[in-house]
């Protein structure tokens, strides 16, 4: 089964849990957020750099990509983008000695926690064959290194160039230029894991893979669905504005397992009234789903809406001019299941019927939505039938409606963008060969969980990694990590340590590089980046902290000298690149739709918004040229006797595989990791007691096993048969083979585990 966890991670000592939290946010965020800062940075840093975070002159919070609003606060930051920011502001540093005191294999034993706290990486490092140990190597061996083992490949294709979503605009643009130059279409990134199922489920019907309303619409609406989405934790910032929403009138629906703090009560740090009394009321329904129950849930919806005495039920009107494929969808809802929906959702008919009540009553309707949808087998027809939901009643392309799907990564969506994708269309491609005069590759690219069965069936031997951290957020780790090892070159450019870089092929790289915090000086003068939110909008990042170190090198510098090591005869003037990135900006100007004047127009203090024909003209770039109504079956997700439905999810205290600590506050546990959160009465129809220990083994056609021991059991208020737990511990528990239809996102949301007890 691979590596045991490190020992540190199976301390429960002290462990405590506590009633979990009703409301989140307010003052104990902003205080945890600044002693957090304090430790990592000192009480001067942190107030130089908070005070930076997305403001007009500042740069972009790494931490999530929830836009910021016209008006600033003066200090638009939330607990855990404070947090994201510590993480990388920190002073703490390592150095060529620790690597001399650390064996790679020492490495490889210690926690996520232990590995990010270690500090900054601070110089390029090599791990040669045979080697124990990193040394130190110079940035040119490392280009010359990586661009010799790339040369020696029997083709471009046996290279994987994986992207994290905090890779800014313009080295991402670079970046999938270089790859494409080399000869591959190989470039899995993060959203492939994320939001891969929405950009599935929209393009088809929509026409594009992007959310379709702004800040505005969401103060608009009358109606909001919050579905699958922890917003406190992991946006925290989306709070103000469901806020500001609710106090011009909406309504908030929170579709979720769990009762999470952030949906039910909102304290709000950045008013005074936030900090006195008892806040506001988030949630004015909250529907307490079965995992995955969610396409039954809007599949029964829409059979109302369609048999609803109310002459306005539907937009019959808009259906007509704007829609494809209405018979047959309508055919197929109306016969939908009574009896699958209530077993598929665990809702009553009574709370069905009334959420259709609210939906009745709401002329614009915002469906918002992250990982609770993007994470199963049918996670596509799920958000498809929540499309369908929209379009019956003409909720997309009017203001204070749409489909809003709530992005991670800071930049995640604006790779995407730039061309980080593994299937690229032939217009992007074109544009390409049109603007440097060369012929891209047109072969579809290896995806992320692609790109592990090729490196662990040996056809794929050089991995490189900008940004991330990619056997620790993958499926299967025990699979990923052989599948790495079985290489002959991993490198990772990153700003911190962690697992990745000590699960090495035959060579390993690391490649310190700035973060977004830092000054980015070049031989033009400083440079700027740009970035694009979850709603479309590119603005510019500037960091003022003198980097890590001198020897780091910036993103964008680093493909360069990538690029001019590795390929001959380049259509792309690299020094021209690297020297200012203005001249990249021409380029996408040129190159990407919406760009137009990219220099001028990311220059204004509040950025631009990209056009979405959907959103801005009611027009639907679809295969049909129409919105597509789309039929999805009905299938429930039932597990053998005896046996639970894992989701996996994040705590309080962690970014994605970054852990910050070791407390989960809104959910009351402190002090540890390795907890499951189960149902009183699935406990004791398992005959298990809360605070008991269990492994918890996965079960999956294969017949492998797949075992995480040593998980504290946390009697929970969740869905019955619903089961809750942390990643990056549980990834071990997920297949490979275990993906969504159609956009092969590993179905990290619903693992089926049997709970063996261990003590
Ligand atoms: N502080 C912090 N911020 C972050 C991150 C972080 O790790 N830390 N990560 C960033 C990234 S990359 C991303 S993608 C986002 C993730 O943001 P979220 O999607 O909020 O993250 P998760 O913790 O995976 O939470 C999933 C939620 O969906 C619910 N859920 C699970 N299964 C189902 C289901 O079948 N149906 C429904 N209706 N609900 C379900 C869970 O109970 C949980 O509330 O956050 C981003 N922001
Ligand atoms: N079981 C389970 N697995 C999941 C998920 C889940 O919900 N459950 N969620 C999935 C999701 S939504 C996502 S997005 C993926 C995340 O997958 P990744 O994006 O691969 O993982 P992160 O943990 O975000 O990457 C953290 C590392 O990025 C590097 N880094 C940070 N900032 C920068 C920077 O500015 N530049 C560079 N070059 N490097 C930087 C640091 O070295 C840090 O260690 O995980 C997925 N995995
Ligand atoms: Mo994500």
């Amino acid at each position: 089964m691979g590596r045991k966890a490190p020992r540190e991670d199976f301390d429960d000592s002290g462990l405590e849990v506590t009633k979990p939290k009703e409301w989140a946010a307010g003052v104990p965020g902003v205080a945890v957020a600044l002693r957090d800062s304090y430790a990592q940075m000192g009480v001067r840093r942190t107030a130089l750099t908070l005070l930076r975070v997305n403001q007009k002159d500042g740069f972009d919070c790494p931490g999530c990509a929830w836009p910021e609003p016209d008006h600033r606060h003066a200090a638009e930051f939330c607990e855990n983008g404070a947090k994201a920011v510590a993480e990388e502001a920190t002073t703490r540093r390592i150095t060529r000695e620790f690597f001399a005191r650390h064996t790679v294999a020492e490495l490889a034993e210690r926690t996520d926690h232990w590995l990010g706290q270690q500090g900054r990486l601070t110089e390029p490092m090599v791990r040669r064959p045979g080697s124990e140990h990193y040394e130190p190597i110079s940035w040119d061996e490392a280009f010359g290194l990586l661009g010799t083992e790339l040369s020696a490949l029997a083709s471009p294709d046996e290279a994987v160039f994986y992207t994290s979503g905090r890779t800014s605009n313009e080295a991402a643009f670079a970046y999938q230029l270089f790859v494409r130059a080399f000869g591959t279409n190989n470039l899995p990134d993060c959203s492939n894991m994320c939001h891969e199922s929405s950009g599935s489920a929209l393009t088809e019907t929509i026409g594009i893979g992007k959310g379709s309303v702004l800040l505005e619409d969401l103060y608009r609406a009358d109606l909001i669905f919050v579905v699958g989405q922890n917003p406190g934790t992991n946006h925290p910032r989306m709070l103000s504005a469901l806020e500001r929403a609710k106090k011009a009138g909406a309504r908030v629906v929170a579709v979720n397992p769990l009762p999470e703090a952030g949906l039910l009560r909102f304290r709000n740090p950045q008013v005074p009234s936030g900090v006195v009394g008892r806040g506001t009321q988030l949630a004015d329904r909250f529907l307490q789903i079965r995992v995955n129950g969610d396409l039954a849930l809007f599949q029964a919806l829409n059979r109302m809406l369609l048999e609803s005495d109310d002459p306005n039920a539907i937009d019959r009107a808009f259906l007509a001019e704007h829609t494809h494929g209405f018979e047959e969808f309508a055919a197929h809802a109306r016969a939908v299941d009574w009896d699958l929906v209530l077993e598929a959702t665990g809702l009553t008919r009574g709370e069905i019927a009334a959420t259709l009540g609210d939906v009745l009553a709401a002329k614009r309707i915002v469906v918002c939505w992250a990982m609770g949808l993007t994470q199963h087998r049918n996670a596509v027809p799920t958000i498809r039938e929540i499309v369908n939901f929209l379009l019956l009643r003409g909720n997309i392309g009017r203001p204070g409606a749409g489909v809003c799907p709530v992005r991670g990564h800071s930049n995640v969506q604006g790779d995407r963008t730039m061309g980080i994708f593994e299937r690229p269309s032939a217009a992007f491609l074109d544009a390409l060969a049109g603007e440097f005069g060369f012929e891209p590759p047109r072969e579809h690219g290896l995806d992320t969980v692609d790109a592990i069965r090729a490196m662990r069936d040996g056809r794929a031997r050089v991995f490189l990694g900008m940004g991330g951290n990619f056997v620790r957020a993958t499926p299967d780790s025990a699979v990923t990590e052989a599948a790495m090892r079985r290489c002959r070159l991993t490198a990772h450019v990153s700003t911190k340590l962690n697992r990745s870089h000590a699960v090495t092929g035959e060579i390993g790289l690391i490649l310190p590089t700035l973060g977004r915090t830092e000054r980015d000086v070049q031989a033009s003068g400083e440079q700027f980046v740009s970035v694009e939110d979850s709603m479309g909008m590119v603005h510019a990042s500037r960091g003022r902290l003198e980097p890590a170190s001198p020897h780091l090198r910036s993103e964008v510098a680093i493909v360069c000298g990538l690029a001019r090591a590795t390929l001959k005869d380049s259509p792309v003037d690299w020094d021209a690149f690297e020297r200012d990135y203005d001249v990249i900006r021409d380029h996408v100007s040129r190159v990407v739709p919406g760009f137009a004047d990219y220099n001028a127009r990311v220059r204004r203090p509040e950025g631009f918004v990209l056009p979405h024909a959907p959103r801005d003209e009611r027009r639907f770039p679809t295969a049909t040229g129409r919105a597509n109504l789309t039929v999805n079956g009905l299938e429930v997700l039932r597990v053998p006797e005896g046996r639970l439905i894992l989701q996996t999810v994040r705590s309080h205290d962690q970014y994605n595989t970054t852990v910050y600590g070791m407390d989960d506050r809104y959910r009351g546990v402190k002090a540890g990791r390795r907890v499951v959160f189960v149902h009183p009465d699935d406990l004791a129809a398992l005959g298990l007691a809360d605070g008991g220990t269990v492994d918890l083994v996965s079960e999956w056609s294969d017949g492998v096993e797949r075992r995480a021991p040593g998980f504290r059991i946390i009697s929970y208020p969740t869905a019955r048969g619903c089961a809750a737990a942390y990643f990056p511990e549980t990834n071990v528990l997920v297949p490979l083979d275990s993906t969504a239809e159609i956009s092969n996102t590993p179905t990290s949301k619903s693992i089926v585990v049997r709970l063996e007890p261990t003590r």
